[in-house]
């Protein structure tokens, strides 16, 4: 069985790791790290990487075409086994694809500026946490890490890849997430954005990587209390955020100090959350999960 020191370390995320394996393969590695306020924390939480991975390949197993090889195999090393994913090895195309089907965060600053987001003009009057129906494709280009990615129109995008990539990562990003959202729906979540990375394969197809519609790669809200015109409590980080922010941390979120350390009662509470997420939207058990 090999170990991690095995295979080269190829990139560094935030919160995730990725491993080249052979010239074919690569391990993707999801850590227990959580970020906040555009920190990573100094303490982690249990079995988040696992949650999070488990909720990649439920959704892997119901989308098109994408990266993903094995969750269980000889292959990955017993210390990440379940919470790293062996893929096949694409030609990354260098675009956040990002749906939107609603609206906060970087798309509400932009439309309180200027009316629009990534050049799409949308309707006067819209709240924080309006719905966005039907969902807009609002690409973002990668930014340096602790840099905020930087949201550009579908043009930007089509002069950088040609029409017909630029049209095919638009359509299958609202597509994908279009269905998502309903299903999402169905088990009492919102699911408000999320990001996609897509590569693409030796016949030229384009084929869905990185994770996909985890809690890092999108937002969840509770569809119970949803009401627009507030920003709207994070599923899963809504404790860290709140702890984060209170007398008790002692942190000023303005300075350029890093976080405190979380006290156990807010991992705690933050590592069930997870798992109370993975549950409700496959309505399976998590302990079941590569047991
Ligand atoms: C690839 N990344 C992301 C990343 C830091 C992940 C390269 N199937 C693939 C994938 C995937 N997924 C990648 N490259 C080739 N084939 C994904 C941005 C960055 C840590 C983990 N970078």
């Amino acid at each position: 069985m090999p170990t991690l020191a095995d295979y080269q370390h190829v990139a560094r995320g935030k919160v995730r790791d990725l491993y080249e394996v052979d010239d074919e393969l690569l391990l993707f590695v999801a850590s227990d790290r959580i970020s906040a306020y555009d920190h990573v924390l100094s303490t982690e939480i249990p079995d988040k990487g696992r949650v999070l991975t488990a909720m990649s390949v439920f959704w892997f197993e119901r989308l098109g075409p994408n990266h993903l090889v094995a969750a269980d195999d000889p292959r990955i090393p017993a210390e990440v086994r379940g919470r790293a994913l062996l893929v096949r090895k694409l030609a990354m195309v260098d675009v956040e694809c990002v749906a939107r089907g609603y609206l906060t965060g970087s798309g509400m600053a932009d439309y309180r500026r200027t009316g629009a987001v990534c050049g799409i003009e949308l309707p006067q009057g819209l709240v924080e946490a309006d719905e966005l129906d039907p969902p807009i494709f609002t690409p973002a280009s990668k930014a340096e890490i602790g840099q905020h990615d930087e949201n550009v129109s579908f043009e930007v995008i089509e002069a950088k890849h040609g029409a017909e990539l630029a049209n095919k990562l638009r359509d299958r990003t609202i597509e994908l997430y279009s269905e998502a959202r309903a299903y999402a729906k169905t088990r009492g979540l919102i699911l408000a954005d999320t990001k996609f990375e897509f590569g693409l394969d030796k016949q030229g197809e384009l084929i869905l990587a990185d994770e996909v519609f985890t809690p890092d790669s999108s937002r969840y809200w509770p569809a119970e209390g949803y009401a627009p015109g507030r920003v709207q409590p994070s599923f899963d980080k809504q404790y860290v955020r709140d702890w984060l922010t209170s007398d008790a941390s002692g942190w000023d979120r303005k300075s350029d100090t890093p976080p405190p350390p979380l006290p156990a009662e807010v991992v705690e509470a933050t590592r069930r959350r997870y798992i109370e997420a993975y549950e409700l939207l496959t309505g399976r058990a998590f302990a079941d999960w590569l047991a």
